[in-house]
């Protein structure tokens, strides 16, 4: 019996940790990874990066700038010390100028590069070079306003966004749920909205869309990954509203929902801006956390 109560205290002691489940702390984006990788058999280090270029929008809140998988990869024969030097054209600023780490054979080392776009920037196209000694990649960086921005027709795409609060840890901003990544892999890593008011209902967050724009479907993505499940930690019940002529209106409802994505259609309205009106979350019942909201 005492083994069993001390079972069930171990079991009482994790639903109370879970209940008061903080936010881990981010490796911060700016971690550094090393991980295995195949080898090309060069016998070079090769600089690698996670698109073939870069879109910076103009005028977006600093605190979700441009950002882009960067990497080493050692095609070396022999383990290595290796270096990497990031190079950017000004006034465009990078988060790192040099990503160095000691590497294996065929393995990698990756990171995230964040990209500052100054307001006063000019359009246009600007260079961003992975130099190594033996290779320089070159990712073109294509400066643009907003509204030139290819949305994939969602009109909430890097526009401006107000939260009801913002958690202390700046790894959670506001403006991440619309930054274009939907990922879940992003966690903590400046690419979702985690709001401050523990157990406390309701939080709001709003998005301008740039100005009256008909609007149908929202689709909400909320936290989902296989340690931090939508079933537990994601959002359950909302409201989505519009707002048309100055007045919010709801014009869809989520209730009881345990899946990572919802879209949400509605009779067309026209509207400045769309909010989602969260009011409960999963399991712990905690805090808001969304990925990502688009509006079509
Ligand atoms: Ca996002």
């Amino acid at each position: 019996m005492r083994i069993l109560a001390a079972a069930l205290a171990v079991a009482a002691t994790l639903t109370t940790t879970a209940a008061a489940w903080e936010p881990e702390q981010p490796p911060s984006s700016l971690s550094v990874k090393v991980r295995p990788g195949t080898s090309h058999g060069t016998g070079r280090l090769t600089p690698i990066a996670g698109a073939d270029k870069l879109v910076a929008p103009i005028g977006v809140d600093p605190a979700c700038p441009a950002r882009i998988d960067i990497g080493l990869r050692s095609d070396a024969k022999k383990a290595t010390y290796a270096t990497m030097q990031v190079e950017i054209d000004p006034p465009l600023t990078a988060s790192r100028s040099m990503l160095t780490s000691y590497l294996p054979p065929g393995y990698e080392l990756g990171a995230k590069l964040l990209v500052a776009v100054p307001p006063d920037i000019k359009q246009g196209t600007y260079g961003l070079r992975l130099r190594t000694p033996a290779q320089t990649l070159k990712v073109p960086v294509e400066v643009v306003p907003v509204d030139g921005l290819d949305n994939g027709g969602n009109l909430a795409l890097r526009r401006p966004v107000t939260a009801s609060s913002q958690h202390t840890n700046a790894n959670y901003p506001p403006c991440s749920v619309a930054d274009g990544d939907r990922s879940s892999n992003g966690w903590a890593g400046g690419n979702g909205w985690n709001d401050a008011t523990a157990r406390a209902w309701p939080d709001t967050i709003a998005i301008g869309l740039g100005g009256a724009r008909q609007v149908s479907r929202v689709d909400l993505y909320t936290l989902d990954t296989e340690r931090y499940p939508a079933s537990r930690h994601g959002l359950r019940d909302w409201d989505v509203q519009a707002q048309v002529g100055g007045q919010w209106q709801t014009v869809a409802q989520v209730r009881g929902n345990t899946a990572g994505t919802v879209r949400s259609d509605f009779a067309p309205v026209t509207a400045d801006a769309v909010r989602i009106v969260a009011l409960a979350s999963n399991g712990a019942n905690d805090y808001t956390r969304i990925i990502e909201v688009e509006a079509r």
